[in-house]
């Protein structure tokens, strides 16, 4: 294949709801460029894009695919997306190397969840977008109603390029504004008829017209003079004004499709092609130290990696978009990020699993390479001198966890090493060893997403698992003082042991006074005694709260060097709690007496009765069980609001706020995380997948008894035999 200049490059994302036809899009314009010569299909599970096993099973994209099609001299590079949720990794990293990203309609269904996400999606990386409103021939296609939906809920600045003459079942032409001609196919060569537009039709298309001009004219004022004056634009005037206007983001041109059938795709491309942006006419990107690196292939190398995934027979397959400079075949560059050297012994083009290999790729284009040593998916590689990294992707927060365990323990190892193989395919999944919970975690975009990737476990790499509920980071606390005292002694054969610890313990809270001198303390709700504070060590415990320490011997009743074996004894209570062996916290500790013995007292005596003075105290102090609480943010549509309400009251949730959004609402609450298992796939079904909500830890509150008695129940039952 040739190699294409930077002024010959289009980067399309396919992005849009599941089922609306991207991936059937992809192949036939792979056939209209002649790069296959057959068009497979998605139920015959032939198609270029959808090559992996499970989304052949699945019949649906789960991974995002990395296509090329060449087309009138340029060539388009087509990142094939995910339609489903679960998936987005995927469309973000396919519109973070797009230009120009297509959002696909499945026009029978208007506009469906996964439009508007990829939407919000394309809003929020500044995308231009265009729409193609496919599954024209079907019936109950109301192709006005959905520009007027699409108006409603995407943009006001759609523009009619393409209608459908006849939606529907006998669909075969549509009238081209652009080019004020009817369309007409007759067979699935994808090679249209151009004919004049029909009398009854020539209003409407005028209509869309003058619409298009006035929101091109919005982005190049020249055009509207001109347009006034003449009353017509030449195809060359209106190809400036609307690509500046998709540019800008000032208007979403809307073309009609039958992929299925190759209609309307061979001019949808034509348009890629003529009007879409080339990599260079877009906004030049900017590294993470701030240096402008404009897409220019006479510029220094860099490039970006944005996509990794194992192939069988190959290893590791790297997707890069070339930045800046170009890329020659056994180019050195280095990979910044690792401070090491790569070797780029071969380059290829890839459409889908296939790969052609090439002597070098420009700045603008998508290429891939294999056998790199520490490059992985958002790293920059670039010349010595090219002093610049660029930013990574950006993908949502997880929306589902699950702790995993291996059926057989002597798969543990094998279990961890194929999950850090699958997150590095797949950077929204977060794989975690919880030391506190002795559990492996993994965090998704949904239930979906971690059953594929069970699916994976399951089927690539054998290794029997389960998925179990993720145990919850509970703390303990106390809530009044309470004394104890405590005497270890061992006197059998041997050397004894002998330490007695004396001691008054009582919640901490953020902002008391220090104890300092002679202080009145209480020992338990009435009693009180006065101390002598002599020393004291404030301690931020590693899991979150404070352990406040306060020497109050007097007459080196204990010798002062077994004061840290005594803080030890009490350190190791905390990390283990007496209620549920969770760890404790924000507690304050004054030790005021105790005894020695001449020769038997060691160390380890004073530590063990610091732990059982501590562990005797800690369960006459109104010990209390704390749980994490989320403050939860859930974005519905406003006419599901009482069943998303009702599933939330039914999670121990405290509603916080509500705020309008046009048609939807934004509900904050709080909630304790012991009870926002699965919520995204309740929210999912509540809302038939139109909600979406984000979490973050808020703060430790103690549980309600019921709960606490549930607990230490569990706990009790779960440690009989110790
Ligand atoms: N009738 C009709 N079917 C289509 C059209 N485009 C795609 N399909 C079918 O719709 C189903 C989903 O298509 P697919 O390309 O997998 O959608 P994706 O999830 O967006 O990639 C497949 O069975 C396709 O054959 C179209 O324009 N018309
Ligand atoms: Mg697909």
């Amino acid at each position: 294949m040739k190699v294409y200049q930077t002024n010959e490059i289009r980067n399309i994302a396919l992005v849009g709801n599941a089922g609306c036809g991207k991936t059937t899009l992809a192949e036939t314009m792979l056939f209209l460029g002649g790069v296959i010569n057959r068009r497979g299909d998605v139920i015959s599970k032939n198609t270029v894009s959808d090559y992996r096993e499970v989304e052949q099973i699945q019949q649906n994209s789960i991974f995002s695919s990395v296509l090329y099609t060449e087309f009138a001299g340029n060539k388009i590079n087509i990142l094939d997306a995910p339609g489903a949720d679960d998936f987005v990794g995927g469309v973000i990293s396919s519109m973070h190397v797009a230009d120009t990203v297509v959002l696909v309609l499945n026009s029978q269904n208007g506009i469906e969840v996964g439009a508007e996400v990829s939407w919000r999606n394309a809003a929020r990386m500044h995308k231009p977008v265009i729409i193609l409103a496919n599954h024209v021939d079907h019936d109950n296609v109301n192709f006005e109603k959905l520009i007027d939906e699409s108006k409603d809920l995407l943009s006001k600045k759609l523009a009619v390029v393409q209608y459908p003459v006849n939606a529907g079942p006998d669909f075969n032409a549509v009238i081209d504004v652009v080019k004020m001609k009817m369309l007409k196919w007759k067979d699935d060569s994808g090679k249209a008829e151009e004919l004049e537009v029909p009398k009854e039709e020539k209003e409407k298309a005028e209509e869309y017209l003058n619409a298009l001009v006035e929101l091109a004219a919005e982005s190049e004022e020249s055009l509207m003079e001109i347009f006034f004056e003449k009353g017509t634009l030449t195809e060359e005037e209106m190809k400036n004004g609307l690509k500046k206007g998709i540019i800008n983001r000032d208007i979403f041109p809307v073309f009609c499709s039958s992929a299925k059938r190759n209609y309307g795709v061979q001019r949808f491309m034509e348009f890629i092609c003529n009007v879409a942006p080339s990599p260079d006419q877009m906004p030049a990107a900017v590294s993470v130290e701030g240096t402008v690196v404009p897409c220019d292939p006479k510029g220094l190398t860099s490039l970006f990696v944005f996509k990794s995934s194992l192939e069988q027979h190959v290893g590791e397959i790297l997707y890069f978009k070339v930045m800046s400079g170009e890329i020659v075949e056994a180019q050195d560059l280095i990979n910044k990020k690792k401070s090491s050297k790569e070797r780029m012994a071969q380059i290829f083009c890839v459409y889908g699993k296939n790969r052609v290999k090439v002597p070098k790729i420009c700045a603008g284009d998508i290429g891939a390479t294999v056998k790199l040593k520490d490059s992985k998916t958002d790293h920059t590689l670039c010349t010595k001198e090219a002093d610049w990294v660029f930013d990574t992707l950006k993908f949502p927060s997880p929306k589902h966890r699950t702790a995993i365990k291996a059926n057989n323990e002597a798969d543990e190892e094998k279990l961890a090493e194929a999950l850090y193989k699958m997150r590095d395919e797949d950077p929204t999944l977060i794989v975690e060893y919880s030391k506190e919970l002795k559990q492996m975690l993994i965090y998704g975009q949904g239930e979906h997403h971690l059953n594929i990737v069970k699916w994976h476990l399951d089927n690539i790499y054998k290794i029997d698992i389960t998925f179990l509920a993720p145990r919850i980071q509970y703390r303990e606390t106390i809530t009044k003082p309470a004394q104890a005292d405590y005497r270890h002694k061992k006197q059998s054969g041997g050397a004894g042991q002998f330490g007695e610890v004396h001691m008054v313990i009582e919640p901490y809270e953020e902002g008391k006074p220090d104890s300092s001198g002679q202080t009145t303390i209480k020992t338990a709700n009435k009693g009180q005694m006065v101390v002598t504070v002599r020393g004291k060590e404030e301690d931020l415990l590693p899991w979150g709260g404070k352990l406040v320490f306060y020497n109050c011997i007097v007459g080196g009743v204990i010798e002062a060097r077994f004061m840290p074996a005594i803080k030890k004894g009490i350190m190791e209570k905390l990390e283990e709690g007496p209620l549920t062996g969770s760890y404790a916290r924000d507690i304050q500790v004054y030790v005021y007496d105790g005894k020695m013995h001449p020769v038997d007292s060691n160390e380890i005596s004073f530590k063990l009765a610091g732990l059982n003075a501590f562990k005797e105290a800690f369960k006459i102090a109104g010990p209390k069980i704390l749980e994490p609480i989320y403050n939860v943010e859930v974005r519905i549509p406003s006419d599901r609001m009482g069943d998303v309400m009702s599933d939330l009251q039914g999670r121990r949730a405290v509603i916080m706020g509500m705020e309008n959004e046009g048609r939807y609402e934004i509900l904050k609450a709080r909630v304790p995380l012991a009870e926002m298992n699965k919520y995204s796939t309740a929210l999912s079904s509540n809302t038939s997948g139109r909600a979406s909500y984000t979490m973050e830890f808020s703060e430790y509150a103690q549980v309600p008894p019921d709960v606490q008695e549930k607990l230490l129940k569990t706990y009790e039952d779960e440690h009989k035999d110790e």
